[in-house]
């Protein structure tokens, strides 16, 4: 913990820019239109190279809108994923079993919520308050904040061991985030390949058959979904048995404050 306070001071590994790095990653691997030429710096996401020297991809198709960069580069991304491999403490017990047609399993993952002071939200049914936040979280959080001007209150982490561990489909709840919030998607460790369909593009027998749009997110990847994405398109992380390595991902969200 006091190596990570140290390093998070500002012109130390934890607080310095990436200037380097350019390379937007493996996202966009799918039908999703891409948009990663180099443009004359522009402010904020979605653009090509910002002021901050990170390549963004633009990702649309309707009612999707995604951007995706490489935020951190390797070195800090590493030591950012040792740090949450010895801090994050993960739900146990009840909360990392799920029901499904009335029959108990264990969530395909391990799962924490940390977050601002006096925030209840809802899981599995209950009603939790998250962990207070831990100097690596802020640091992460703190970082998006900078490169999107976004800010966010609250963060899901998810650990998924191996490629058996895995996310099914499913949108995140909107009756708990700000409206028109967008959710931060930050991961470190296995990269893995990320789904999202249309809500008129599920099941057998669809309403209309718009592609999946397949995307792959790496070690110090950021993922903005943007308004309205969570509100058309499910996303999912499958299976992907060959995957060995464990791999950490945290969703920033602006979530409601509670009212009594
Ligand atoms: O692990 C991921 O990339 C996806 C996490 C996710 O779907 C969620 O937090 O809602």
């Amino acid at each position: 913990m006091d190596r990570f306070l140290v390093k998070g001071a500002v012109g130390g590994l934890w607080g310095k820019r990436e200037q380097e790095q350019t390379g937007g990653g493996p996202a966009g691997l799918g039908e999703e239109e891409e948009n990663s030429r180099k443009k004359p710096r522009r402010e904020g996401p979605g653009n090509g190279v910002d002021s901050a020297g990170l390549s963004w991809r633009r990702i649309r198709a309707e009612g999707l809108d995604c951007d995706y960069t490489v935020l951190f580069a390797k070195a800090e991304a590493d030591a950012i994923f040792q740090e949450l491999e010895k801090e994050v403490e993960y739900f146990t017990g009840a909360l990392a079993r799920v029901q499904v047609f009335g029959k108990w399993h264990n969530v395909p993952r391990k799962q924490a919520t940390y977050g601002d002071a006096g925030l209840t939200y809802t899981f599995s049914g209950l009603t939790l308050s998250p962990k207070p936040w831990v100097p690596v979280l802020e640091h992460v959080r703190d970082r998006v904040s900078l490169v999107t001007g976004q800010t966010f209150n609250f963060v899901l982490v998810n650990r998924y061991k191996d490629g058996h561990d895995h996310i099914g489909e499913h949108r995140d709840d909107e009756r708990e985030l700000a409206p028109g919030s967008p959710i931060a998607s930050v991961s470190f460790g296995a990269c893995r390949d990320f789904f999202f369909r249309h809500k008129d593009s599920r099941g057998k027998q669809p309403s209309r058959r718009l592609g999946v749009v397949r995307l792959q997110l790496a070690h110090g990847s950021l993922l903005m979904m943007n308004h309205p994405t969570n509100t058309h398109w499910y996303h999912s992380l499958p299976v992907r048995k060959k995957i060995l390595a464990p791999r950490v991902n945290l969703t920033f969200r602006k979530i409601l404050p509670t009212t009594k």
